[in-house]
């Protein structure tokens, strides 16, 4: 069975993208979480807190590493010799980013495929952007982000959160 990497952002990660982990975990022999540290993007969570937050919500999954990296995803993929790219997959606006995302890395490395899961319905609508936003204007944001992480996102917009 192969080796996944499944890369993004998960600022912070959401209901969604632990979805995408629990089904990659029983399709790949190990799937590899792997936080993009973005020097271009100011994020709310910093890359070491993610990866903790990360491991927190996937603690239950004994086949799931969480890791952060810089530079191309190919290239940490390599590293850790997976021959799988993971991503998920919602609307069709994430199929164009996606099939462009695809094309270049199988331009850069061949021999790694990317794979999509598509989104269990549920969570169709769910961004971390969108948890973002529910959070800042006061929103109940419990049901959409993983139960180790509401305290933090609570902490991370205090004046508004119940
Ligand atoms: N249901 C299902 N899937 C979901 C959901 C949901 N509710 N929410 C998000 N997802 C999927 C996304 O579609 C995506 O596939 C994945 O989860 C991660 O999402 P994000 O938003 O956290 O991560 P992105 O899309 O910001 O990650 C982008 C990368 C970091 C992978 C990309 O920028 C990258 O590879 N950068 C490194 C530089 C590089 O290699 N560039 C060349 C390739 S273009």
């Amino acid at each position: 069975m192969a080796v996944a990497v499944y890369p993004g952002s998960f600022d912070p990660i959401t209901l969604g993208h632990l979805d995408i982990i629990e089904r990659g975990s029983r399709l790949f022999a190990q799937v590899i979480v792997a936080v993009l540290a973005n020097p271009s993007k100011v994020p709310l969570f910093p890359v070491a807190q993610r990866v903790q937050q990360i491991q927190g919500a996937t603690a239950h999954l004994a086949n799931v590493r969480v890791d952060s990296f810089d530079g191309l995803t190919v290239a940490y993929a390599q590293r850790c010799q997976a021959q799988i790219i993971l991503r998920g997959l919602r609307v069709l606006s994430d199929f164009e980013y996606e099939l462009q995302m695809a094309h270049t890395n199988r331009s850069l490395s061949p021999q790694i495929e990317t794979l999509f899961l598509t989104t269990t319905t549920e969570y169709s609508f769910l961004s971390s952007s969108l948890v973002k936003e529910i959070a800042r204007f006061g929103g109940n944001v419990d049901h959409l982000v993983p139960p180790s992480l509401i305290a933090e996102i609570r902490h991370a917009f205090p004046v508004h959160c119940q």
